[in-house]
């Protein structure tokens, strides 16, 4: 398989054993994204697992009982927020993969999107592990995980659907555009970063859907103040490594919009993808009282500067070392910013794991 320029940097990383990312680092996060690769192969699923109930649908169902059991069986598959919007067809993003082909009986799944006008799509909203995002851009496994919780929660949903006798195309990063979709369910509002900010988690988030016919009750967009406090915060614009976040005011523009490839050339350098735009942002917090009652002020707009440097002063948002982050201990301790050469010492994990050879020989 081809392996794409940041692949390619992540394995030189882990030949010259940079602090952070080695090779049990990577072999986290690439093992944490199993559940993702396997299933979008197949739609998310919807391809490979059968449904058996081809015979009886709900006659007429009331939408907002079928709305609060749908929103439900989310949560119970795992979601941490289910919103509901409708489909505008201006989200759907033809550079994103489409179902084209596939047949899932009795359905063609492209049947549903020629409709766009009948259409719900279920957003789902899976938070991200505080103390394991604090680690970026170092390897991060958390992103991946995350991509398998979706791909896990969007194809249960997916075939609960189905099952219920009405047609379902699960997405993760597919079909079309999230965040828009995500700001139509009420789930958050759109931050200076690019990114879908939650009252519940910030922007520590991943998104998924499930576009479907069945009779859904939509929900409405929801303002936090989010943008208020962007136009006096540029935490993210200052911290971006690659510079790709604007830092000035709205001014006429629409919407906040960043230098996508700037972004991306970063992540090749970096040998693996990077959330400092999470980490460093002031809704990014754990749960606590404190940090409600915080939100609350910043959702009022009340002492918006004072709580950014008092963000900063109390040390929100830094790098975590690595030893401090709490989490499973996948990572092999070096000295920060060093790189190690093949065979010295790593550190207190380093006699349980050992130093890397070449497997192949140099066949690769
Ligand atoms: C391609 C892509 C990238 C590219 C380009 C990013 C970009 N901003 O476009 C790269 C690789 C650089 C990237 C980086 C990251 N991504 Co990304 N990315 C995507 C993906 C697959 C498609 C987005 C796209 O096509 N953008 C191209 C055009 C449309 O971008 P744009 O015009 O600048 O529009 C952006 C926003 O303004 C908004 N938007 C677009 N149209 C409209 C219209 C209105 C009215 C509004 C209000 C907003 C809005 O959506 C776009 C960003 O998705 C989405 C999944 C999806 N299907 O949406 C995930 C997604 C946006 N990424 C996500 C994340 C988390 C990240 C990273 C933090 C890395 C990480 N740990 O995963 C960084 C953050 C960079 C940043 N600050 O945006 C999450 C966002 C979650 C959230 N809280 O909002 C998504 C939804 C994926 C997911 N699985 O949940 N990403
Ligand atoms: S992911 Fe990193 S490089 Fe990209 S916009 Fe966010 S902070 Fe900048
Ligand atoms: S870091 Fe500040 S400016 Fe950036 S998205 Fe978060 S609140 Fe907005």
């Amino acid at each position: 398989m081809q392996r794409s320029p940041m692949h390619e940097k992540g394995v030189q990383n882990i030949r010259r054993q940079v602090s952070g990312k080695s090779i049990t680092d990577y072999a986290a996060s690439w093992a944490a994204r199993t559940v993702d690769y396997t299933l979008r192969s197949k739609v998310l699923a919807r391809e490979a697992v059968p449904f058996h109930n081809h015979r009886y649908r709900l006659a007429n169902p009331d939408p907002h009982a079928l709305t609060e059991i749908v929103k439900e069986t989310a949560r119970w598959f795992g979601a941490d927020l289910v919103g509901v919007t409708r489909l505008n067809p201006e989200w759907l993003s033809p550079e994103l993969q489409q179902p084209d082909d596939v047949t899932v009986e009795p359905f063609q799944l492209s049947d549903l999107l020629d409709r766009p006008q009948d259409v719900s799509v279920v957003v789902m909203v899976h938070e991200m592990d505080y103390q394991l995002l604090r680690r970026t851009p170092l390897v991060e496994p958390e992103t991946s995980l995350v991509y398998s919780k979706m791909a896990w929660c969007a194809a249960s949903l997916g075939t609960f659907i189905a099952e219920l006798g009405y047609r379902a195309i699960p997405a993760g990063n597919d079909v079309a555009l999230s965040i828009p979709l995500a700001l139509g369910a009420g789930l958050g509002e759109l931050g200076r970063n690019g990114l879908l900010i939650t009252r519940e988690y910030g922007p520590r988030v991943r998104i998924s859907k499930v576009f479907t016919d069945l009779p859904l009750i939509a929900d409405v967009p929801v303002d936090l103040g989010v943008g208020r406090f962007c136009e006096q915060c540029a935490l993210c614009a200052e911290h971006c490594p690659s510079r790709s976040i604007p830092s000035g005011p709205l001014g006429r523009r629409s919407r906040w919009s960043i230098q996508a490839s700037d972004c991306l050339d970063w992540w090749h350098r970096n040998g693996t993808h990077c959330s400092i735009c999470i980490r460093v942002c002031p809704w990014n917090k754990p749960d606590g009282v404190l940090h409600h009652f915080v939100r609350l002020l910043a959702e009022r707009g009340l002492f918006t500067r004072t709580l950014v440097r008092m963000d900063q002063l109390l040390g929100y948002g830094k790098r975590a070392r690595l030893s401090d982050t709490v989490g499973p201990s996948f990572s092999v301790e070096l000295s920060p910013d060093r790189e190690y050469a093949p065979g010295e010492t790593l550190g207190p994990h380093s006699q349980a794991v050992g130093a890397i050879v070449d497997a192949t020989d140099g066949a690769v």
